[in-house]
């Protein structure tokens, strides 16, 4: 079965997930596309030669003869499409975080759960990338011993948007290690506390504040520290590494190659956030492809995996007005996820 996808949202990482479907999924085809500005949605299909409808609404696009819908859109517009399509029994695909807090995680969950099927997957592609999955076989195998503490680096070259703001470093870029660290250490959180370093000049983004650290603390007492920037100008840098009670596991420092040559040794490093995670991007939408053709149950992460990052998140953003620890507490897991 060729699984025919409606996709709402035509920005950047739109443009990431319609080239690879073109190029490597041959069971899948965008037949509708919705953009708020039409001149986006004209843009993707000129630059990108998909042969999709243009839809002037989203409930146009999910109207159509479609069995799942993409959703690429502002962080703040996921919840209406996914809400209309849970109405409309269709699968959906939507980037993270799911919603940009938790009240509106728990309406998509309560419908979800109503209608008694799994639709929803989110894209916190990081455990699909072939690294990550390495740390928690490591992590699960017992080689490192109980994790007890660990460091996260998440730098991005330049702001993602122009509309940037400091919230948006925990919604927008932390949420990803919220997601990765509770899948890691198969632990919840218990609080978490977010400090202001030095502000750095480079960043033009005026309601930001660059850069910002996160500690977050585990049930059984693990401390993570995460460094965040949006402005760290020489490239897209992403790190983590845990320590265990007789052993360390992290990623590998950049996944490319090293060269030496005039006294020197060096790697490559992308300024392009797109680019560190693409097999990610590739993998996590051929296994929501694959099971929505075979009719399976949806593996990727659920809603209420988005639920929890939300919580997560909304705390630290309170811990951002006075930089000090908030406690978290999130509600008991339904048996359906
Ligand atoms: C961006 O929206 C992403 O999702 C990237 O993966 C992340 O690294 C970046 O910080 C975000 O702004």
């Amino acid at each position: 079965m060729v699984v025919k996808l409606g996709l709402i949202g035509c920005g950047a990482i739109a443009r990431t997930h319609v080239i690879n479907i073109k190029k490597n999924i041959k069971n899948a085809k965008i037949v509708a596309i919705y953009d708020l500005y039409l001149t986006a949605a004209q843009k993707l299909i000129e630059d990108t030669k998909i042969e999709s409808k243009i839809c002037y609404s989203i409930d146009e696009l999910i109207n159509e003869n479609i069995d799942a819908v993409m959703i690429c859109s502002r962080n703040d517009a996921h919840l209406e499409p996914i809400l209309k399509a849970i109405h409309h029994n269709k699968y959906v695909f939507t980037e993270k975080p799911l919603v940009d807090n938790a009240k509106d995680c728990k309406k998509i969950i309560a419908a979800e759960i109503s209608g008694n099927k799994r639709l929803i997957q989110v894209g916190f592609m990081r455990r699909y990338d072939p690294f990550y999955q390495e740390m928690k076989t490591e992590m699960t195998s017992g080689n490192i011993g109980e994790p007890l503490m660990g460091y996260c680096r998440h730098f991005t070259t330049h702001p993602a948007t122009s509309y940037f703001k400091t919230e948006n470093m925990i919604n927008d870029a932390f949420i990803h290690e919220i997601d990765i660290l509770h899948w890691l250490f198969e632990d919840r959180y218990q609080s978490i506390q977010v400090q202001f370093a030095r502000q750095n000049s480079l960043n033009i983004n005026e309601q930001l504040y660059d850069p910002q650290i996160v500690t977050i603390k585990f049930k059984k007492g693990a401390i993570v520290n995460t460094y965040l920037s949006q402005n760290s100008q020489y490239g897209y840098d992403v790190m983590c590494q845990i320590i265990g009670e007789k052993g360390i596991v992290q990623l590998p420092d950049m996944p490319s190659i090293e060269t030496r040559y005039n006294q020197n040794i060096s790697r490559h490093i992308d300024k392009d956030w797109t680019k560190r995670f693409d097999l990610a991007y590739k993998l996590e939408i051929k296994d929501f492809i694959n099971r929505v053709a075979r009719e399976m149950p949806l593996h990727g992460p659920s809603s209420w995996d988005g639920y929890i990052a939300a919580v997560t998140a909304d705390a630290a953003i309170q811990s951002q007005k006075n930089q000090k620890p908030v406690q978290i507490s999130y509600d008991k897991k339904p048996d359906f996820y």
